[in-house]
């Protein structure tokens, strides 16, 4: 039987595409409980409507009540948090509700997760999982050299790092007091369809299409690595079928660049598939003030995922920005949707002085 799935947060960037694998190659019932801020877009789920095997309900994974309700009626066979505040430059100017949706709102989904976790049997108790997707910017800022492991200790810097080093805690807490069969993953930057344009990437493209200039933090020197999304969404999958409980695994395309690195690849891109005469984007780069606490790299060691559970990322660096660029420019419409909400573009999170 198709099992079906509680998945939160699938709204937005990597819950959307995890929703869409799911659903469109007949894998699981999922059903979807996201708040619609201002990152949940439906119109990246369009597709799915009046599909039999998907489910929207609006709401939030901190209110009680409902959470409760949902998992009663659905009877999932796993619960996937993705729903949380994501970007880091909207914490260092509002941090309130990265705890609210990050501590408080997974906290909550735990709670009725162990609920419903002790009224099962046989089977569907044996195969129950609750993954939470997490991210590799918990472990802090590397050198020059080395790799985050599962085993790094936490060093969280900003508000967003965190919150989510705080759900991961509660969530291997979960675990280890109760016995709820929880798995975390840690994941690097993605990047792909779908991605709301306040995030480097889709930022980038959007500003560069339009000839504005492209903000670059500090010295562009900052690394990142890169994962291609559907590689995180299949890793995620691969997690919940095949992952010990109780287990943390790193996920990353061992794809590092610099950020003016990545910002360079766009413009020449942009520049092959949308020519300008006399134009070349690589001249729209404008370095401006630097994030507050800006982590100076990430790097991430997945050999725990690849090796235990034969997972490895299908999309290269170079294939899987190509591809992006290609999306942005096939569906123009999404992003101009999306931002004509309160978000146009605009610098976020650098006055560490603002009152907060
Ligand atoms: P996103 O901001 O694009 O989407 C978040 C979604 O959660 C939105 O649809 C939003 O409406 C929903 N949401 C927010 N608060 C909610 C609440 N209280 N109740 C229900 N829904 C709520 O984020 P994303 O980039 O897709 O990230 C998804 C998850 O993956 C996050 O937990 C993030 O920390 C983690 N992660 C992201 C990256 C990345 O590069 N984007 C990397 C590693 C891990
Ligand atoms: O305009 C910009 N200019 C710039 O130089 C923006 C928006 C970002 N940057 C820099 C800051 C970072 O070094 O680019 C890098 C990437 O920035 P973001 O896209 O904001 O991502 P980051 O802060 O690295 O966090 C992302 O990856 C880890 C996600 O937003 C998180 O949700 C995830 O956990």
């Amino acid at each position: 039987m198709t099992q079906t799935w509680l998945v939160t947060g699938g709204a937005g960037f990597i819950g959307g595409n995890f929703i869409l694998q799911q659903v469109l190659d007949k894998k699981r019932n999922i059903i979807n409980l996201d708040k619609l801020t201002y990152a949940g877009n439906l119109d990246t789920l369009a597709q799915l409507d009046n599909n039999e095997n998907y489910t929207f309900v609006q709401g939030d994974i901190g209110d009680n009540d409902l959470v409760a309700k949902l998992i009663e009626k659905h009877q999932p066979d796993a619960i996937v948090n993705f729903a949380a505040e994501s970007h880091v430059d909207r914490s260092i100017d509002a941090p309130d509700d990265f705890i609210t949706t990050n501590i408080l709102g997974t906290f909550n989904l735990l709670k009725h997760a162990l609920n419903y976790y002790k009224s099962l049997t046989n089977d569907k108790k044996n195969n129950f999982r609750f993954l939470h997707v997490s991210t590799d910017e918990v472990y802090g800022s590397l050198g020059d050299t080395g790799l985050f492991t599962e085993t790094t200790p936490y060093s969280p810097n900003s508000p967003y790092s965190a919150s989510k080093a705080s759900s991961d805690h509660l969530v291997r807490a979960y675990h280890h007091t109760y016995g709820l069969p929880v798995l975390t993953t840690n994941c690097s930057n993605n990047y792909g369809p779908f991605q709301f344009p306040e995030k480097l990437i889709p930022l980038i493209i959007t500003k560069a299409l339009n000839f504005e200039p492209l903000p670059v933090y500090g010295d562009g020197k900052n690394v990142r690595d890169w994962l291609y999304v559907e590689d995180h969404c299949s890793a995620i999958e691969t997690v919940i079928n095949k992952g010990k409980v109780g287990e943390v695994y790193n996920v990353g395309g061992n794809e590092e660049k610099q950020n003016i690195q990545v910002v360079h690849a766009l413009c020449d891109i942009l520049d092959e598939l949308r020519p300008v005469a006399g134009k070349c984007r690589r001249d729209l780069v404008t370095y401006v003030t630097d994030r507050p606490g800006h982590d100076q790299r990430y790097a991430i060691d997945s050999s725990k995922l690849q090796n235990q559970l034969d997972w490895s990322p299908s999309e290269s660096f170079n294939s899987g920005i190509r591809k992006t660029v290609q999306w942005y420019l096939d569906n123009k419409k999404w992003s101009d949707r999306v931002l004509d909400g309160s978000y146009a573009g605009q610098r976020l999170g650098q006055d560490r002085d603002r009152e907060v």
